[in-house]
């Protein structure tokens, strides 16, 4: 199988799918951009994605970025970790639910929210309103410990570290709910050796661009 090339920087969204790598055991080749000096902004890494953001991975001739469709990617080509709800499974049904909400309702939410836009008329609005998607979230994640209930999968990467960083930053009211499946997803050792690793790399990235 083809090595992975994964396009990262530190302590963004494309932590998580460091994460996932890391959950999934496979080896990857890691290709750190400085945001702090503009590396992403560069005609090399815009050849890769063109929007300028990470996370992005190529593996072979596929080139994959948006990070729900990499988590997608990724946990599909390595159904042996068993991150990924097989086709023919009814979890799969919740599994993609929360894979494609996370990006089409609950960050325009969370952003509209916090740069106090209004989400407009309801027929035009992708998430309705900003209260029921908490409320669709916390209901899911209610009754524990994961999104799919008993058992853990690659959405939780994705919205563990999703919830972990909007409630950090004051986006998301840190609910006993939510704080509790931050800290579940967080103290995995996955999470912690990408946390360890991207801040070491953050420090690199931040010497290198003062320097
Ligand atoms: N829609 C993209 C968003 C990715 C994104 O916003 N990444 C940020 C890092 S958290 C980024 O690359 N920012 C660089 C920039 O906008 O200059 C996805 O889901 O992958």
């Amino acid at each position: 199988m083809a090595d992975i090339e994964f396009y990262h920087s530190p302590n963004t969204r494309s932590s998580g799918v460091r994460v996932l790598l890391e959950e999934l055991g496979v080896p990857y080749r890691l290709h750190a951009l400085n945001m702090r000096a503009g590396e992403h902004l560069q005609d090399a890494y815009r050849a890769i994605n063109p929007m300028a953001k990470v996370p992005a991975i190529r593996h072979g001739d596929a080139l994959v970025t948006e990070q729900a469709a990499v988590y997608l990617y990724l946990a599909d080509l390595f159904p042996e970790a068993g991150l990924a709800p097989a086709l023919t499974e009814p979890a799969r049904a919740a599994y993609l639910r929360w894979m494609v909400f996370y990006g089409s309702c609950f960050e325009p939410a969370v952003i509209d929210r916090h740069l106090k836009r209004e989400p407009g008329p309801r027929a035009l609005s992708a998430y309705a309103d900003y209260d029921s998607v908490i409320a669709r979230v916390t209901e899911a994640l209610t009754p524990g410990p994961y999104l799919l209930g008993a058992r853990f999968s690659a959405a939780d990467i994705l919205w563990g570290g999703a919830l972990g960083w909007t409630t950090g930053f004051g986006l998301v009211e840190p609910t006993p709910v939510l704080t509790a499946y931050v800290e579940r997803i967080r103290s995995r050792p996955a999470s912690r050796k990408v946390a360890a690793e991207d801040a070491q790399l953050a420090e690199a990235h931040q010497a290198a661009a003062s320097g």
